[in-house]
């Protein structure tokens, strides 16, 4: 990607200088030189609250199925292109294949007995399977099994590839911080094998025999680690811990993040962090009927409609949603769920970046700043 050149322009407003002639041969001048006065661009560079160039919108899961299908028919999957992900391109951020400032996501589709080529790279990645199964993520050479409602790591420098080993296509969301590691010049990779080598089809990785259990930590094992251990965190956890939640709220015990809304976080059991040191993950259920206080934070984040039916407000602007519907909620936009039936929502975003540079902020609507 390139930047257009330095165009300045003298405006007669206040607080500018007086237009003239010899201005105009000072602007020039600056132009020239690659050079850019703070006083044309003061308004944009220091707003009084963010002002993301990322749009609120939001991308209707059927139709990127429906896209995904017709690529599975005419796009081929192997080396050089490596995947057959269709990005979600925001429509503030000119084309690039970015659904925020720091966030790709992508609906990924493998035909069956389909291979995606081996390979690795700095960025992080994550995979949401909101339907389907049969297709298995292979982590340095841990085969991991995905199936709806998991969500799965790849975490950076690790060699992978996927197979699908069914008679069905399968299409998932993969999360990767590629335009933060774009924008800021930190990306390698490198490839690997052309195909996958094991194909076998544990129910269960390797790394989840070793690492997923409630609380307990295999002591044979260093620590800590940046990112997260655990492969794959299964729906059926994820849901338990929800539905226990909104239980525990009925008998009157706290648990709950405000009334009708249970939540977790996907979380590094050597750390007690994030899954990853660039992106949170986040699984959300809301009661049919309830919302959520209005909320606000610094990063941006993507939501994904899991189950249910509901309204997302951002802003000004509102949508209904429904399953797999994709949200992108760009920096300090005002965000409310509403639950038409019981709803649940996956979401990521990048707070970990902002959290360790100590620039995180959270405001909710009625509550004091
Ligand atoms: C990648 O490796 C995957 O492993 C998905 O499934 C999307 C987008 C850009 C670069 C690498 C994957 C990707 C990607």
């Amino acid at each position: 990607m390139t930047t257009s050149p330095v165009i300045l322009r003298a405006v007669d407003a206040p607080g500018h200088p007086t237009p003239s002639p010899e201005l105009e041969q000072l602007y020039r001048g600056f132009e020239r030189e690659l050079l850019v006065p703070l006083w044309t661009e003061i308004g944009d560079l220091m707003p009084t609250s963010p002002r993301p160039a990322a749009d609120a919108h939001v991308w209707r899961w059927q139709r990127l199925l429906e896209l995904a299908r017709e690529s599975g028919k005419l796009v081929p999957v192997g080396r050089g292109g490596e995947r057959r992900a269709i990005a979600l391109a925001n429509p503030g951020l000119g084309g690039a294949p970015y659904a925020t400032p720091t966030l790709w996501a992508a609906i990924q589709y493998l035909n069956p007995r389909e291979d995606a080529p081996v390979h690795r790279h700095t960025q992080h990645a994550f995979r949401f399977v909101v339907e389907g199964e049969g297709v298995w993520t292979v982590v340095d050479g841990d085969p991991v099994a995905m199936r709806r409602g998991d969500f799965l790591l790849t975490p950076g420098w690790r060699f992978h590839g996927h197979h699908n080993q069914s008679d069905t296509p399968m299409a998932w969301l993969d999360g990767l911080d590629i335009p933060f590691v774009h924008t800021t010049g930190s990306a390698f990779f490198e490839l690997g094998p052309d195909v996958v080598s094991d194909h076998s089809t544990p129910a269960r990785s390797r790394a989840e025999r070793l690492w997923a259990h409630p609380g307990l930590r295999p002591v044979s094992q260093p620590g800590p680690t940046v990112s997260s251990p655990i492969a794959a965190y299964r729906w059926e956890h994820t849901a338990a811990a929800l539905a226990d939640q909104l239980e525990l709220e009925v008998d009157g015990f706290p648990g709950v993040l405000e009334p009708g809304h249970a939540a977790v976080r996907f979380s590094n059991p050597t750390t007690g962090g994030d899954v990853l040191p660039t992106m949170r993950a986040e699984m959300h259920r809301l009661r049919a009927g309830t919302g959520t206080a209005t909320r606000r934070e610094v990063g941006s984040a993507v939501w994904q409609v899991f189950d249910g039916a509901g309204v997302v407000r951002l802003g000004e602007r509102e949508w209904q949603v429904d399953r797999g519907d994709l949200v992108a909620v760009p920096s300090w936009v005002p965000l409310t769920l509403t639950a038409r039936t019981e709803l649940d929502l996956f979401r990521f975003s990048d707070t970990p970046i902002f959290e360790r540079l100590h620039a995180d902020r959270v405001q909710i609507e009625g509550e004091p700043g």
